[in-house]
C-alpha cells in the first residue's frame, strides 16, 4: 500500500528534487516520514520556514526543475509566505506543501487553523487542499505542472489526517511536464520592427535576464547596429563578460554611461527585460520590445513594435532582416563614459583611501581608520571568488557593491530578491544554492540588517554541511534606508543597528567566523574566507556613510543630502 505522502515524495524524487526545506510537525509528519525513507531526497530542517522558502526559490532559479519547501499547520505555513512571494516574482517553480487541521475540524476555527486557500491565493499559480484520495494522483500532477509551466508557486495543502491515507493499489506515480516550447514572433511583427530599426540612426539595447540564453544573438545584434548595450542587474549573469558593447546597469544602482546611451539613441530595443524603473528609461524614442511574455510588453514604456517570442528565436529571425550600421559615435561615447566611470570607481578599492582626512560625511565615525569601504570588500571578493561561484545579494547596499565591483564571468551565477526586493534573502538563498552542489563555491553578500532577520538559519549551514561563504557588509545601519532618507533631506532615523560581533556569533554556532575592522586586513581575510573548506562568515565593519551615486544624481538629491547632513549635525550637537 502507498500513502498519499509516499506518492507525493516518490513523484518529487522521480522528477529530480534533491532537497525539501522546512520545519517538521503535526499534519506533515507522514510527509517527513516518507522523506526519511526516500534516499534520493534530503530533508533540510530550517529554523524559520521563510528561510526554507527562500532556499527553494534559489534552487528553482538555478536549476531546471521544481524546488520544494514545507510549512505545517497555521503559523508554519504563514512563515513561508515571504519566500514564496520571492519565488512568484522571480518566476521560480516552487512547490509548497502545507499542513492543515484534520478534515473533520476544517472550517471550525480549530486550533491553528487558517484558510490556506485564501492565504496563498495571491502568491500561487495553483492552490488546492487535498480532501480525498480520489483527487490523486491528479492534484499532485497539476500542482507540479502548474508551477513548471506557469513559472510560479504551487501550494498543496494536506489536512492532518490525509497524508497517511492509503491509496488504491495501482495509483500511478505523478509525472511532471518540463517541456516549454519556444515561440518565434510573427513574420509581420518582425518586418515592422526590422523596418523601424533600419530607419533609426542610433539604437541602444536594454537587455535583461530573458536574453541570457541568447548571448550569441544579442552580441550579433549589437555588432550589426553598433549599439551600446545596457544590462539589467540580472543580465550581468552570462552577458557581462567579454561583451564589448555593454555599458553596465541603469537605475539607482547604475552608472552615467547608461544615460548617455539612452539619451543618444533614437530607437530603444528592449530584449528579454521587464526592467521596472520607468524614470530611468528615455522618453520620445521609437521602442521595440522582444519578450516571451506578451503581457509584459508595454508595461514600462509605450512600445511601438512589440515582438512576442523567445529572445533567441526572435533575434535569429530578425537579424537577417537588419542592415548593418557603421556609425559608432553613440557606442564609442557610451563605452568611453563607462570606462572612465569604472576607472574612477577603482580609487575606492585602494585600502589607503580611507585614511585620507575625514570630511563632513565622515564626521560621525569615531575612528575613520576602523571603517572599511564596502567597495574594497566587494572588489576583493571579486578577486578571490571562484570563476564559477554562485553569488547571492541582500536587498540593500550590498547589491549595489556587487553590481559595481563583481564581474560575472561566463560561469558565475547571480541571484537575489531582485523583483520582490525583500531583505534577508541572501543567506538562505545561498543555503539553497549550496545544497544543489556542495562542491561549488557559493558567496552571499549580506547586509547586517538582512542577515540578522533570519540569523537563526546560520545554524542550518553547519547542521546540514552547506559550505557557504557569508560576507557581511556590517555598516551598523539599515544603509539603503539611511540613503533614502538623506536623499530627500531627512536626517537618518531608526536606521542604526546595534549589532553583535557576527564572527563570534558564527563561531558560537560552529562555523568559521572572521572579523575585519581595518582596511589593510580585508584582502587577506577575503582570501582566507574564500579558501575555507566549510561554512564561513566574514564580518567586515564597513563605512555607513558610503554613498552610491546614481547615474543621474539630481540637484534635489544633492540638496537633500546636504540638508540631511546639516540636520544630523545640528541634532547631534543639541
Ligand atoms: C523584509 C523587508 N523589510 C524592509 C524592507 C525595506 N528595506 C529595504 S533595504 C533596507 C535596509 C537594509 O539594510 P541592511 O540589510 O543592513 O543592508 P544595507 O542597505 O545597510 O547594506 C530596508 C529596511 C525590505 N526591503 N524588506
Amino acid at each position: 500500500m502507498t500513502t498519499v505522502a509516499e506518492l507525493l515524495i516518490e513523484a518529487l524524487a522521480d522528477h529530480g528534487v534533491t532537497q525539501v526545506w522546512g520545519v517538521v510537525g503535526d499534519a506533515l509528519n507522514p510527509v517527513t516520514d516518507a522523506i526519511r525513507r526516500e534516499e534520493r531526497i534530503e530533508w533540510v530542517g530550517v529554523r524559520h520556514e521563510e528561510a526554507g522558502a527562500f532556499a527553494a526559490s534559489a534552487q528553482a532559479q538555478l536549476g531546471d526543475r521544481l524546488a520544494v519547501c514545507m510549512g505545517t499547520v497555521g503559523p508554519g505555513a504563514i512563515h513561508l509566505l515571504n519566500g514564496l512571494y520571492d519565488a512568484k516574482k522571480s518566476h521560480a517553480p516552487v512547490l509548497a506543501i502545507c499542513g492543515q487541521v484534520p478534515r473533520e475540524e476544517m472550517g471550525s476555527d480549530f486550533f491553528q487553523e487558517v484558510d490556506n486557500d485564501a492565504l496563498f491565493a495571491d502568491v500561487s499559480v495553483f492552490n488546492q487542499t487535498v480532501t480525498s484520495v480520489d483527487q490523486l494522483p491528479g492534484l499532485i500532477e497539476q500542482a507540479g505542472n502548474a508551477a513548471l509551466q506557469l513559472r510560479g508557486v504551487a501550494v498543496l495543502t494536506l489536512p492532518g489526517d490525509v497524508g497517511g491515507l492509503d491509496l488504491p493499489s495501482g495509483t500511478p506515480v505523478p509525472r511532471f511536464v518540463t517541456d516549454v516550447p519556444a515561440t518565434t514572433p510573427t513574420p509581420e511583427s518582425l518586418e515592422a520592427a526590422a523596418a523601424a530599426v533600419n530607419a533609426a540612426d542610433h539604437v541602444t539595447l536594454l537587455v535583461g535576464q530573458g536574453a541570457r540564453h541568447a548571448r550569441t544573438e544579442v552580441l550579433e545584434l549589437a555588432a550589426r547596429l553598433q549599439a551600446p548595450m545596457v544590462l539589467t542587474l540580472k543580465a550581468k549573469e552570462g552577458l557581462e563578460e567579454g561583451n564589448p558593447y555593454e555599458v553596465g546597469q541603469s537605475g539607482l544602482i547604475g552608472n552615467r554611461a547608461t544615460k548617455v546611451a539612452f539619451d543618444g539613441c533614437d530607437l530603444l530595443f528592449l530584449v528579454g527585460t521587464d526592467f521596472p524603473y520607468k524614470d530611468f528609461l528615455p522618453d520620445g524614442k521609437t521602442v521595440v520590445q522582444l519578450d516571451v511574455r506578451g503581457a509584459h510588453i508595454g508595461r514600462r514604456t509605450p512600445v511601438d513594435h512589440p515582438l512576442v517570442g523567445d529572445s533567441r528565436l526572435g533575434l535569429q529571425a530578425l537579424l537577417p532582416m537588419l542592415e548593418a550600421k557603421d556609425d559608432r559615435a553613440l557606442l564609442d561615447e557610451s563605452r568611453s563614459t563607462y570606462q572612465e566611470w569604472r576607472e574612477h570607481q577603482q580609487r575606492y578599492v585602494d585600502p589607503a583611501y580611507d585614511r585620507k582626512p575625514a570630511g563632513l560625511l565622515r564626521r560621525k565615525i569615531d575612528n575613520p581608520d576602523a571603517r572599511v569601504r564596502p567597495e574594497l570588500l566587494a572588489a576583493m571578493v571579486d578577486r578571490y571568488a571562484a570563476d564559477d561561484a554562485v553569488f547571492t545579494t541582500d536587498t540593500g547596499m550590498s547589491t549595489v557593491w556587487l553590481s559595481r565591483f563583481v564581474r560575472m564571468t561566463g560561469t558565475r551565477r547571480l541571484i537575489g530578491s531582485y523583483n520582490l526586493g525583500s531583505m534577508a534573502n541572501a543567506m538562505p538563498q545561498a543555503l539553497g544554492a549550496a545544497a544543489l552542489d556542495r562542491s561549488r563555491q557559493v558567496v552571499a553578500f549580506c547586509g547586517d540588517g538582512g542577515l540578522s532577520m533570519l540569523l537563526g538559519d546560520l545554524i542550518t549551514a553547519v547542521s546540514h554541511d552547506l559550505p557557504v561563504k557569508l560576507v557581511v557588509f556590517d555598516n551598523g545601519r539599515l544603509g539603503m534606508v539611511k540613503l533614502e532618507m538623506e536623499q530627500v533631506g531627512l536626517p537618518e532615523y531608526g536606521t542604526v543597528l546595534h549589532n553583535p560581533d557576527f564572527a563570534r556569533v558564527a563561531e558560537a554556532m560552529g562555523m568559521r567566523g572572521i572579523r575585519v575592522e581595518q582596511a589593510r586586513d580585508v584582502e587577506e581575510a577575503v582570501r582566507e574566507a574564500m579558501a575555507h573548506d566549510g561554512p564561513v562568515l566574514l564580518d567586515v565593519l564597513t563605512n555607513p556613510d558610503e554613498i552610491a551615486v546614481p547615474p543621474t544624481p539630481t540637484l534635489e538629491q544633492g540638496w537633500g543630502f546636504a540638508i540631511a547632513k546639516s540636520r544630523e549635525f545640528v541634532d547631534s550637537a543639541e
